[in-house]
């Protein structure tokens, strides 16, 4: 037996990467009543040939996501444009809260570095390291920050999200040219049109890593997320909550709130602060 990842379902077949080699696999009756089986998944196989094979176990999943159906993702990258989409800072933390609720690493890719002076990018950057997060700055035209985000995708699976535009196409060509992803292209609106069955497939990318080929993501709906479960998500908060006069502190109307007073002195930004409370708005409903 050999065990591998399945990257790609089609008709029937699943395609499992293993050490050695891709297998074209099949499901054995028995197993096939009870089994989904996802795009990521870790599989236990049985070679019949040098090419085909049979799936004997599926492997606990780490985590799986609905849009798109993936298993085992290890991080997501959030890619926003500094320009042309305009970026939209409440936006970006909506997707990195999304993301950290479907427990997967969130990175951040600030794109198209070339359009905005360098005095622009650098406080955005700080902003959201100082957070707590990984960001990469990069732009397609001028190479900067490629090797840093592809030497992030190394033998990890990802999927890349973020707003049409931002250059998530662009950005996984120019790591690996051999995709030829479509660049300017229309997002695909969901739930109809020819794209609705495509399926999703894990691509090879330099150094053992595999990215999805469709955007994460697409649904941004916080719904599902608890309210005292929102702080989570906004790492800066962490280490100041434990000095909150009630715990749990919901960091809002509560006097002697820790996280309150850290924007006040500024160790918290005010706008992701703000961001924070509309969202807690929004999950009042
Ligand atoms: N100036 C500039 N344009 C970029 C950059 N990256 C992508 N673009 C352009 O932005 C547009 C959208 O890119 P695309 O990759 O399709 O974005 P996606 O919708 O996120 O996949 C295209 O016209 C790209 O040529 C960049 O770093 N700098
Ligand atoms: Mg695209
Ligand atoms: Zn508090």
């Amino acid at each position: 037996m050999q065990e591998g990842t399945v990257v790609k379902a089609v008709g029937g077949f699943f395609f499992v990467d293993t050490p050695a080699g891709e297998y074209r696999c099949y499901l054995r009756g028995r197993i096939k009543r009870d089994l989904v089986i996802l795009v990521g998944d870790r599989v236990k196989i049985r070679p019949v040939d040098r090419e085909n094979a049979v799936i004997e176990a599926v492997l606990p999943r780490r985590n799986s996501l609905i849009r798109p159906p993936i298993a085992n993702v290890d991080q997501c990258i959030v890619v926003a444009a500094l320009a042309n989409p305009s970026l939209n800072l409440k936006l970006l933390d909506r997707f990195l809260v999304v993301i950290q609720a479907a427990s997967l690493e969130a990175i951040i890719c600030l794109n198209k570095t070339d359009l905005v002076p360098v005095s622009e990018v650098a406080p955005i950057v700080n902003l959201y390291r100082q957070a707590g997060f990984v960001v990469v700055p990069t732009s397609v035209r001028t190479g900067a920050g490629i090797e840093t985000l592809a030497r992030l995708l190394e033998d990890k699976i990802s999927v890349l999200a973020g707003p049409s535009g931002a250059g998530k196409s662009s950005l996984l060509n120019t790591i690996q040219p051999g995709f030829s992803l479509e660049v300017g292209e229309i997002s695909r609106k969901l739930g109809r049109g020819r794209h609705t069955t495509r399926h999703v497939e894990l691509l090879p990318l330099p150094g053992k890593g595999r990215v999805a080929d469709t955007p994460g993501f697409t649904s941004l709906h916080l719904a599902g997320i608890d309210r005292r479960e929102l702080m989570y998500y906004f790492p800066e908060f962490i280490e100041l909550a434990p000095d909150c006069r009630f715990n749990p502190c919901l960091h809002w109307r509560e006097p002697e709130c820790a996280v309150r007073e850290g924007v006040k002195q500024g160790k918290i930004d005010r706008g992701r602060y703000k961001h924070y409370l509309d969202f807690l708005q929004e999950l009042e409903g």
